[in-house]
């Protein structure tokens, strides 16, 4: 019995390794909004999950009534989009992938939305825990040759 369910576990976690990324859409139902009410944060929601570097943040919103920045952790606390990490994404839903580990911050720069609780924080593990970890390398950019047989 016990023996079944581990493999299954095992199973599910190959599986999960294999697919490679995970997709987190922020703020689930909610989406990417200035929160409904006091009971809900985008920390909340956080909190619990793993990001690993190749996971994708879903930002559902519609276009032109928010958008989405990454900002380093000075202007997430203050609410600005100094220094932002990239360029504003005004198009919604935006998917972002987690290109890193480490804390990564995101803030809608609309009115006072971010002040008002539109601020997410997530923080970034290697997809290889505990292992020191390669930075995640680029195959070399070969020429495009058209695959013609040889003769
Ligand atoms: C707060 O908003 C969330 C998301 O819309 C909802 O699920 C929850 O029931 C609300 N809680 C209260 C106390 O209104
Ligand atoms: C964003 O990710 C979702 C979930 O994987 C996918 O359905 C959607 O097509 C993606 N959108 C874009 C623009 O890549
Ligand atoms: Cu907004």
């Amino acid at each position: 019995m016990m023996k079944a369910v581990f493999g299954a576990m095992f199973a599910v976690m190959l599986l999960h390794c294999a697919a490679g990324q995970t997709v987190h859409t922020v703020g689930d139902g909610v989406g990417w909004e200035i929160p409904p009410n006091n009971s809900f944060s985008y920390s909340n929601w956080a909190s619990g999950k793993t990001f690993m570097v190749g996971d994708i943040l879903v930002f559902n919103f519609m276009t032109n009534q928010h958008d989405v920045v990454r900002v380093p952790q000075a202007s997430y606390d203050a609410c600005t989009q100094d220094n932002a990490i990239g360029s504003v994404i005004t198009a919604g839903p935006a998917n972002i992938t987690l290109d890193s580990a480490g804390n990564h911050y995101y803030i809608c720069t609309f009115g006072r939305h971010c002040e008002f609780g539109q601020k997410l924080a997530v923080t970034v593990v290697s997809s290889t825990p505990g292992g020191a970890s390669p930075p995640m390398s680029t195959p070399p950019a070969t020429p495009t040759v058209p695959a013609t047989p040889s003769p």
